[in-house]
C-alpha cells in the first residue's frame, strides 16, 4: 500500500468563483508514482473550514495545502490546526505566492512542517520522496525549502527554474470532478485553468508574484498548449483562465498558440490578464485572440494618473490605457478592467481620473493598495510582521498605506457605486451580443450577493456585539457557529506573531536575503522609466528573461548567522 498524500484547497470567503488551484495539481502530478492521492476542496460541494475534516477519506501522511493568497493565510493555518491536533505525525507541506513570501512565519508556527518556496513542481516531487523514503537527501539540502533548524526558520538554496516548461506532466485534473467548477450564476459553464506560459519580466510595486518569478517568463509550445486546450475539452470544460500574469510577453507565442487553437476548432472560451502597453503595441493580437476564443480582457489599468502609474513602476500611461480599451471595444472583447487607489500621496482629482475612465469600459474592479508580503509598499511599511496582522482586513475596504486613510476609504465605496451604478451600464444589459448580455448579468448577481453579505455581516456583527455584552453569552465559539472564515489565530500562530525575539532574527534574515537576491532592485520605483512607446518600462530585453542560476547569497543558505541587515 503507497503512502497517502491529501491534497487540500483551503476555504475562502471568495465563493462565487469556483476554481481549485492549478499549481497544486501541478505539484500532484509529479508524484503519481509515489503516493495515493486525494483531492479535497473546501470551498465546493458543501465542504467548509468548520466540516472538511469529515471529507478526508483516510488518515493522510502527508497534507499539500495551497497558501496562494494572503488573505487566505490564516485559513490556511486554522486547517493544519485541525489536521494535527487529529493526526500529530502528519507532514504538511505548503507552498504558492504568499506562502513562499512570507514562508518563515509560516514554519514558525510549527503547524507547517515545509514551504515549497518559489516554483513547486520539482522541490514537491523531491520533499515527498524524501517523506515516504524513496530518497534519504536531507531535508536541509533540498533546493527550494524553508523549514525549521536548529529552533530558527531556515532556507535552503532556491531552485532554478525549470528551462523548458513542456517537461512538465500534465495538471492532475482526473483528480477533480470538472463539474464541481464554475462561476455561480454565470453563462460560462464548467470552468478549468490552463497555464500558457508562466512568470512576468515586469516590477510593479505593488506585485508579489513578480518577486516570486523573479521577474523571468518562460513558455509552453504552441503544440502543448492546443493539447491542454484539448484535454480540457475533453473533461467538459466550457471556460477556462489563464493562468498566468503575462500571456502576451511574446507576441510570436500568442500568435503561434492562437493560431493553433483556431486550427483545432477550439470551443472552450477564455479569459486572460492583459497590459495596456501590450494590447496598443500589438493591435493585431485582438482579433486573433478573439478568434482562438478570448472573449474577456483583464487589463491592469491600475490608474488613470501618470504619477500613480510611474510609483506602481507600471510602464504605461494613460494614452495607452484609453488606446487598449478601444482596441477592445472594437473587436468585442469584454474588459475587466484592474484599477488601484491609494498610493501614499494620491490626490482626489487622480482617483477620480481613474473613477471616470472606469465607467467608460465594460467591468472596472477597483482595488486599495495593499502592502503584499515583501513588496515595496510591505516594506515601506514596516515589513511583513508589521503588516501580517493587516491581512485579515485584505478582503475589506480597508486604507493602509494613504496618509488620509478616510478619503480613499471613501473613494472607493464612491469608485464601485459608479462601477456598478452608472447609467450606461444599462446598455450592456441589452446587448445583443450574448456572452456580453451574459457576462454583465452575471457581474450584477455576484454584486447583489456581496452587497447582501456585507449586509448580513454588519448587522450580524452589531446583533453579536449586543449578545457579547449579556453576562451569559461569553462564549465567542458560539458567536462563530456555522461561519466560515477564519476568525480565532490558532495559539500556535498566535505565539509566532506576539514573539518579537523569535521575529527579531527571522526578520533580519528576511530583510538581508531579500537585499542580498535583488528583490528590492526588482521593485526599486525610484526612478520608473515612462512607457517608452512601445511601453515596456523597465522590464529587461528577452535575451535577460531566462531564468539564472541561483547567485551567491541565494545558495548561502542560512547556516551561519545570518549577515546584517542592510544600511
Ligand atoms: C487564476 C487566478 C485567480 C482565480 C482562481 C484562483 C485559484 N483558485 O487558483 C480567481 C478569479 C478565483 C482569483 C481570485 C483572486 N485573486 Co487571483 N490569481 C489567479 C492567477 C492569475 C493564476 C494562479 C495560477 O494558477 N497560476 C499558475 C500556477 C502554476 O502557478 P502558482 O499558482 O504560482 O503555483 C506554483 C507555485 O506557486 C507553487 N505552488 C502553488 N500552490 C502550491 C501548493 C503546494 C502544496 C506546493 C507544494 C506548491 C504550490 O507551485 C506551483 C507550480 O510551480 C494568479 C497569478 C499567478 N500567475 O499566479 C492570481 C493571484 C494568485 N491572485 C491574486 C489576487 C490578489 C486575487 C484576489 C484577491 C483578487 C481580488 N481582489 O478579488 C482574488 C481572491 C481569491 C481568494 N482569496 O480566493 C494575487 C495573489 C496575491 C497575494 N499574495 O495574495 C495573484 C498572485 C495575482 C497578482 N498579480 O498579484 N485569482
Ligand atoms: S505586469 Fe506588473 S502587476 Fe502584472 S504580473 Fe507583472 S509585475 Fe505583476
Amino acid at each position: 500500500m503507497k503512502p497517502k498524500l491529501l491534497l487540500l484547497n483551503p476555504a475562502t470567503w471568495y465563493k462565487s468563483v469556483k476554481l481549485t488551484s492549478l499549481g497544486l495539481l501541478s505539484c500532484a502530478a509529479t508524484v503519481r508514482d509515489d503516493v495515493d492521492m486525494y483531492h479535497l476542496d473546501a470551498n465546493v460541494g458543501g465542504v467548509n473550514l468548520k466540516n472538511f475534516m469529515d471529507h478526508i477519506p483516510w488518515q493522510p501522511d502527508i497534507v499539500a495545502v495551497v497558501t496562494q493568497y494572503t488573505n487566505r493565510v490564516f485559513n490556511v493555518l486554522t486547517h493544519a490546526q485541525a489536521l494535527k491536533e487529529r493526526w500529530p505525525n502528519v507532514k504538511i507541506i505548503t507552498g504558492g505566492t504568499h506562502g513562499s513570501l512570507d514562508c518563515d512565519f509560516l514554519v514558525k508556527t510549527k503547524l507547517i512542517d515545509f514551504v515549497v518556496v518559489g516554483e513547486g513542481e520539482l522541490t514537491f516531487q523531491e520533499l515527498v520522496r524524501r517523506i515516504v523514503g524513496k530518497n534519504d537527501k536531507p531535508y536541509d539540502e533540498i533546493e527550494g525549502l524553508c523549514l525549521i533548524k536548529d529552533g530558527k526558520p531556515y532556507r535552503t538554496p532556491h531552485r532554478p527554474f525549470i528551462e523548458n516548461l513542456d517537461d512538465l506532466p500534465l495538471p492532475a485534473w482526473d483528480l477533480v470532478e470538472t463539474k464541481k467548477y464554475y462561476m455561480d450564476n454565470s453563462p460560462f459553464g464548467t470552468m478549468t485553468m490552463i497555464e500558457t506560459s508562466r512568470g512576468c519580466a515586469f516590477g510593479c510595486t505593488f506585485c508579489s508574484p513578480a518577486l516570486l518569478w523573479k521577474r523571468t517568463w518562460r513558455k509552453k509550445s504552441p503544440e502543448r498548449v492546443a493539447l491542454e486546450f484539448r484535454l480540457a475539452e475533453e473533461r467538459g470544460a466550457e471556460f477556462t483562465w489563464l493562468a498566468e500574469l503575462d500571456p502576451c510577453h511574446d507576441p510570436t507565442h500568442i500568435r503561434e498558440f492562437c493560431t493553433a487553437l483556431v486550427k483545432q476548432g477550439n470551443t472552450i472560451r477564455w479569459f486572460s490578464q492583459q497590459r495596456a502597453d501590450q494590447i496598443t503595441a500589438h493591435p493585431d493580437l485582438a482579433p486573433l485572440m478573439y478568434a482562438a476564443g478570448c472573449r474577456v480582457a483583464n487589463v491592469g489599468y491600475e490608474s488613470m494618473s501618470i504619477r500613480t502609474l510611474r510609483s506602481f513602476n507600471k510602464g504605461t500611461t494613460p494614452a495607452m490605457n484609453e488606446k487598449a480599451r478601444d482596441i477592445l471595444h472594437e473587436n468585442n472583447i469584454v474588459t475587466n478592467g484592474g484599477f488601484i487607489i491609494g498610493v501614499p500621496g494620491e490626490t482626489k482629482e487622480e482617483m477620480m481620473a481613474s473613477v471616470k475612465f472606469g465607467t467608460t469600459i465594460d467591468f472596472p474592479d477597483f482595488a486599495i493598495l495593499r502592502a503584499y508580503p515583501s513588496t515595496r509598499w510591505s516594506d515601506e511599511s514596516g515589513g511583513n510582521d508589521e503588516n501580517r496582522e493587516n491581512y485579515k482586513k485584505f478582503n475589506e475596504g480597508w486604507c493602509f498605506l494613504h496618509e488620509n486613510p478616510k478619503l480613499v476609504e471613501f473613494m472607493h465605496k464612491y469608485a464601485t457605486a459608479m462601477a456598478w451604478g452608472h447609467p450606461k451600464r444599462i446598455f450592456a444589459f441589452f446587448s445583443p451580443d450574448d456572452f456580453r448580455r451574459g457576462f454583465c448579468q452575471w457581474r450584477y448577481r455576484v454584486y447583489v450577493e456581496v452587497l447582501a453579505k456585507r449586509f448580513y455581516d454588519k448587522f450580524k456583527f452589531k446583533a453579536q456585539t449586543a449578545l457579547a455584552k449579556l453576562p451569559w453569552f461569553k462564549s465567542p465559539e458560539k458567536l462563530e457557529e456555522g461561519g466560515e472564515e477564519y476568525k480565532f489565530l490558532p495559539p500556535e500562530a498566535e505565539e509566532a506573531m506576539d514573539n518579537p525575539a523569535a521575529m527579531a532574527s527571522a526578520e533580519m534574515f528576511e530583510r538581508a536575503s531579500k537585499a542580498a537576491t535583488g528583490q528590492k532592485e526588482c521593485c526599486s520605483t525610484d526612478k520608473p522609466e515612462e512607457g517608452n512607446g512601445n511601453g515596456k518600462g523597465k522590464a529587461p530585453k528577452k535575451e535577460e528573461q531566462v531564468a539564472v542560476a541561483p547567485d551567491k547569497a541565494d545558495t548561502d543558505g542560512s547556516t551561519k548567522d545570518p549577515p546584517p541587515p542592510p544600511a
